[in-house]
């Protein structure tokens, strides 16, 4: 099991911790150490903030299966996805001579980790950082060469050589997650 996907279980355990901490808050009107754990059984130990119980498997498949459809939440689902921000800053930061501004466009490579990590789209990602549309178009080529580990490609457009295993692994997690849309299919 790679670090990257131990620490993105981890950020999502946590966002369904928060779930369920709020929920039991509106029930009982209280939080804190002694209030733990949820009122769901072993086999749908996920609770709806609407109260219904389901499966992992219902969380972020599409459908809305909670009332209030929060399993379908934007920003939940988003983050389970994606790479977990403090592991992209360190890329960031790492490759900031590669990344900024030529990839990724100007920012700190806090502010970027984290808008590569909750932005739905490329072009949401692209407004946001005030990317050009040449700009937009490199950003989406260097993830698509990423994800279909193009090593050579990537190295004639600049990227180090060292860099390749986590931009393989962190691009290509967020172009899995439908961050390029029907381009990155
Ligand atoms: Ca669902």
């Amino acid at each position: 099991m790679s670090p990257n996907f131990v620490t993105a279980v981890a950020v999502v355990l946590c966002l369904l911790g928060s779930a369920t901490a709020y929920r039991q808050l509106m029930r009982t009107g209280k939080s804190g150490p002694g209030v733990v754990g949820n009122d769901c059984p072993r086999s749908t130990p996920w609770p709806c903030k609407s109260g219904q119980c389901l499966s992992f498997a219902f969380i972020c498949d599409g459908r809305a299966d909670c009332i209030d459809g929060y399993d379908e939440d934007k920003a939940l689902c988003t983050a389970k996805d994606r790479p977990a921000s403090i592991i992209l800053k360190m890329f960031i930061q790492r490759f900031h001579y590669w990344l900024i501004p030529g990839v990724l466009g100007e920012g700190s490579p806090d502010t970027l980790s984290k808008l590569l990590t909750e932005e739905r789209s490329v072009d949401d990602y692209a407004k946001k950082v005030n990317l050009t549309a040449e700009q937009r178009n490199k950003l989406v080529r260097t993830m698509e060469f990423a994800r279909d580990g193009r090593v050579l490609d990537l190295i004639l457009d600049g990227m180090p050589e060292d860099a390749y295993r986590e931009a393989y692994a962190l691009f290509g997690r967020i172009v899995d997650s439908g961050f390029l849309g029907s381009e990155g299919i």
